[in-house]
């Protein structure tokens, strides 16, 4: 174990959405039946999952690639597609998920924690589920979205199951260094210790891994000396040990008084710790009191005196050591081998249905579109709108009737009114997203289309029959339970909505 921060760049694409089908129902003496297209199945998200089982990243560095399955197509006869599967990826508990930018997306603490990292591209509706009253037989269908594709930064920070908390030179690092195989640097002058490092300790068949904390300082919770942030490193400790100078010649400072000191700025910390991150109260965990420098024969006496006042004020076992003679190692060895073991077994088992699942953040309060003057074609336009980028994605551009649907979204919408208001003039250039095309009023991409009627195949005039699902549709539209146009695209709620 050398390593003490592990981080990992994970190349994500989640899978495509299936695309939906256009189809027209047929059977024998009945060749023209109703829209029959099934919807395409969602491609799989690509989860996180904190699992006990895994303690380090390593195999991501070998595998940083990952890629979930793609929904599979709608098909005729109302087949929709089968939901791509998931990925679902273990990481070790103190993993911290990072956008490519360096901003936290999730701190997966706790057991079974899930988050999704690349979610799947929806899959695109049928033309049975896009059929309306004023389009009885659409002859397009939508196609399914691309998944997300992106890079997430892991990071696991501190595995540490011993915390050594201290004042600057108190030795904590020389102590990890006794006890472990780890060499941190070592010297006379307070803050050596810039980052904690890690060592592993072996006991017996067993082993625990020790931190050393950088020196703590009164006002260290105000952010004096180097404040309190690489606290976050022993947020995950079983055990915290103090680690005294019993041999510092600085006034004001005595065994009793410096453990006080550091009580009151872990509990400052503590405070301003967030209200849940699932690892309990730092208060709560045990403690150990160390006296170091016990070869110094002044500071041995002064051990000795305040060994039994220690014990009965704070109530926790108390040792005496050398890290320089290597003295009084083994007891405390033991005793801290033996409080981690306890920890472990009393580590409270999570039940599945307390599992928590992060899902990315999702952008409140967005209005759904903006329009903006584009700064690189004279008299053009920008809409910004996730929900109208994500509609052409869907959009099948060698279909009319499909590009005539999109225009009938976007005008619903309102992006159609509002390029008006905003002075856009016919012809003029109109972008969103990856589409670009010279606006006509009611118009996308040159198609002329009327707003109503369209989607109507001349084969289907006779048909008088509507189907159950088109009447209970068309029944719900009248009710103002549904809109005509919107599918609910982007709600969650509708994830469900055609899943076979
Ligand atoms: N005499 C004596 N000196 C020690 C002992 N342990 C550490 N020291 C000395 O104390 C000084 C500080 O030791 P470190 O281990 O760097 O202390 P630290 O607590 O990690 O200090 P920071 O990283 O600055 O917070 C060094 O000069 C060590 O050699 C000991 O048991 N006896
Ligand atoms: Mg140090």
């Amino acid at each position: 174990m050398s390593r003490f921060v592990d981080r990992v760049v994970l190349h994500l694409s989640a899978g495509d959405g299936g695309n939906g089908c256009a189809s027209i129902h047929r059977e024998k003496f009945k060749p023209l039946g109703g829209p029959d297209g099934g919807n395409g199945g969602h491609g799989g998200d690509i989860i996180l999952e904190v699992s006990p089982q895994v303690h380090t990243l390593l195999d991501f560095h070998f595998r940083p690639h990952m890629k979930a399955q793609r929904g599979a197509n709608g098909a005729g006869d109302h087949r929709n597609g089968a939901r791509g599967q998931n990925l679902v990826l273990q990481v070790p508990a103190g993993t911290v998920v990072m956008s490519e930018q360096g901003e936290v997306l999730a701190d997966m603490t706790t057991e079974g924690m899930r988050y999704i990292a690349a979610a799947g591209g929806h899959g695109g509706l049928g033309n049975a589920a896009l059929a309306s009253r004023a389009r009885k037989a659409p002859g397009f269908a939508l196609k399914g979205e691309p998944g997300e594709r992106h890079d997430v930064i892991l990071e696991l920070k501190s595995m540490a199951d011993v915390g050594l908390v201290g004042f600057p030179s108190a030795g904590k690092s020389s102590l990890v260094s006794a006890l472990s195989a780890a060499k941190p640097k070592i010297a006379d002058y307070p803050f050596t210790t810039l980052q904690p490092n890690l060592g592993v300790v072996n006991v017996g068949h067993d082993t625990f891994t020790i931190a050393d904390v950088p020196g703590l300082i009164p006002g260290a919770s105000e952010g004096k000396g180097l404040g309190l942030d690489f606290l976050r490193h022993i947020e995950r400790t079983a055990v915290l040990a103090h680690v005294v100078d019993a041999a510092t010649l600085e006034s004001g400072r005595d065994p009793i008084s410096d453990i006080e000191a550091l009580e009151a700025e872990l509990a400052a910390y503590q405070s301003a710790l967030d209200a849940d991150t699932g690892l309990g109260d730092l208060r709560d965990r045990p403690r150990v009191i160390i006296l170091n420098k016990a070869d110094v024969p002044e500071a041995r006496e002064l051990a000795e005196f305040v060994l039994e006042e220690l014990q009965e004020k704070f109530g926790w076992p108390v040792f005496i050591i050398s890290t320089v003679a290597r003295q009084g190692l083994e007891p405390l060895k033991y005793k801290l081998m033996e409080i981690v073991a306890e920890h472990r077994r009393n580590r409270p088992k999570q039940k599945a249905e307390q599992r928590t699942i992060v899902r990315p953040k999702a952008v409140a309060g967005q209005r759904e579109f903006v329009i903006e003057a584009d700064p690189e074609i004279p008299g053009g336009f920008l809409v910004r709108s996730e929900k109208a980028e994500r509609w052409i994605r869907q959009t099948d551009f060698e279909n009319d009737e499909a590009i005539g649907y999109l225009g009938d979204r976007l005008a619903k919408l309102g992006v159609e009114e509002a390029l008006a208001k905003a002075g856009a003039q016919e012809g003029c250039t109109v972008t969103i997203g990856e589409l670009s095309f010279e606006w006509e009023p009611t118009t996308i991409a040159g198609v002329d289309t009327p707003l109503t009627g369209r989607g109507t195949d001349v084969r289907l005039e006779r048909r008088e029959r509507t189907s159950a699902s088109e009447r209970k549709r068309a029944s719900q539209v009248r009710r103002g339970l549904i809109d005509e146009y919107d599918y609910g695209d982007g709600q969650v709620a509708d994830r469900e909505r055609w899943e076979g």
